[in-house]
C-alpha cells in the first residue's frame, strides 16, 4: 500500500444496454470480479460500487443494470430507476457501445445520456470482434454528431486493448477531494451479496436461456471459521418447472453450479469455501414490490 495522500475522488459511471461489456469492463478495471457478467443479458441487478485507489486519485465506478425498454414489471422498474439515477451526480459517464453492433436499445440510452450534465465519453467496446474497421468509423463519426462526446475510445474490455488509456482519460476527470473509502477497499458490498451474486452467475450460466432473471438468491447462513467459511444459499425460483431444471438430472446440475460457485467465492475470499444450497419455489416474486423489498432490492 503506498502512502501517498489521496487529493482527487470522484464517480464514474457505466451505462449501456445490457451484453455490451459494462461488467466486464468493471472486472478487469479493478482487475478482480466484483461484478458478474454472462452471455444472458440483464444479469447485473442492482447496483455495485468499484472503487479503485491508485496513487493520490480514488475513482469510484458504478456498474449500472442495463436501462430497459419494458417497464412492465416491478423489477424492471426497479432496475430503470437505480440505472438513471447513476447518471446523476456522477463525475463522468462512460457511455459502453459493442463497436459491432447498434441496437434500438443503444439509441434509447444515447437518448438519456445526452442530458447528462457531466462529460460522456463514448467507449467501443469489443473491437476484437470487428472485422472490417472500415464498417465502424463511419458509425462512430455518425453518433458523435448527434451529441458532443468528450472523448471516443475504441476498447476490448475481454482482452485488455487500450484499458490503460481509458483509465488515464478517466482519472483527468476526478476532481479534487478527499477519499470516500479506505484505499485498500475495492466495493461498496458486503461479502454475503457477493456470494449471492456468484451463486446467481452460476444459475444464468448454465441455463442460459432456459430460465429467465426471475432467479433470487438470498445467504442464509455466512459464517467464518479458521478451517473455512460456511455459506447457506437459498435460490427462490417462480415455478415448479424451473427448479426442476435447475436441479438438473439425479441433481447435477446444481451439483455443477455449486461447485462452480464454491470455486469462485475461494479465489475471491482466499479462504476454503463449504457451501451448500436450497431451492424454493415462490411464485410471484419478482413482480410483488413488498417481496422485491425484502430480498435486497429496496430502493
Ligand atoms: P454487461 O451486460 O454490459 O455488463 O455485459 P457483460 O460484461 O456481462 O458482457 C457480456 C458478454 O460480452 C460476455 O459474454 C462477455 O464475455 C462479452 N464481452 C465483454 N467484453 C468483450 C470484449 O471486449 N470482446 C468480446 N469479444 N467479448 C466481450
Ligand atoms: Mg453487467
Ligand atoms: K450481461
Amino acid at each position: 500500500m503506498s502512502e501517498l495522500e489521496i487529493t482527487h475522488c470522484g464517480y464514474v459511471a457505466i451505462v449501456g444496454r445490457p451484453n455490451v461489456g459494462k461488467s466486464t469492463l468493471l472486472n478487469h478495471i479493478l482487475g478482480q470480479k466484483l461484478s458478474i457478467t454472462s452471455r444472458k443479458p440483464q444479469t447485473t441487478r442492482d447496483q455495485i460500487l468499484g472503487v479503485k485507489t491508485e496513487g493520490h486519485i480514488q475513482a469510484i465506478y458504478v456498474d449500472t443494470p442495463g436501462l430497459h425498454l419494458g417497464e412492465t414489471k416491478a423489477i424492471n422498474r426497479f432496475m430503470n430507476k437505480t440505472a438513471s439515477a447513476a447518471l446523476k451526480d456522477v463525475d463522468v459517464i462512460l457511455f459502453v457501445v459493442d463497436a459491432n453492433r447498434w441496437t434500438e436499445e443503444d439509441e434509447s440510452v444515447l437518448e438519456k445520456v445526452k442530458y447528462a450534465r457531466c462529460p460522456v465519453v463514448l467507449v467501443a467496446n469489443k473491437v476484437d470482434q470487428i472485422e472490417n474497421k472500415d464498417d465502424i468509423l463511419p458509425r462512430l463519426a455518425n453518433l458523435s454528431e448527434r451529441m458532443n462526446f468528450s472523448q471516443i475510445v475504441p476498447i476490448s474490455a475481454l482482452r485488455n486493448k487500450n484499458l490503460d488509456r481509458l483509465e488515464h482519460l478517466v482519472e483527468g476527470y476526478i476532481p479534487e477531494g478527499t477519499a470516500f473509502y479506505p484505499e485498500d477497499q475495492i466495493t461498496n458490498r458486503s461479502s454475503r451479496f457477493l456470494a449471492a451474486e456468484i451463486v446467481r452467475e452460476k444459475i444464468t450460466r448454465q441455463l442460459g436461456q432456459e430460465v429467465p432473471y426471475e432467479v433470487a438468491v438470498q445467504i442464509e447462513e455466512f459464517v467464518f471459521e479458521e478451517s473455512a467459511i460456511h455459506i447457506s444459499a437459498l435460490i427462490l425460483v417462480e415455478r415448479n418447472g424451473q427448479k426442476r431444471i435447475i436441479i438438473g438430472e439425479r441433481g447435477e446440475k446444481i451439483k455443477l453450479i455449486g461447485k462452480e460457485a464454491r470455486i469462485d467465492m475461494e479465489n475471491l475470499f482466499q479462504h476454503k469455501v463449504m457451501l451448500n444450497l436450497w431451492i424454493k419455489v415462490r411464485s410471484g416474486w419478482s413482480d410483488d414490490e413488498r417481496a422485491l423489498a425484502s430480498l435486497g432490492y429496496q430502493e
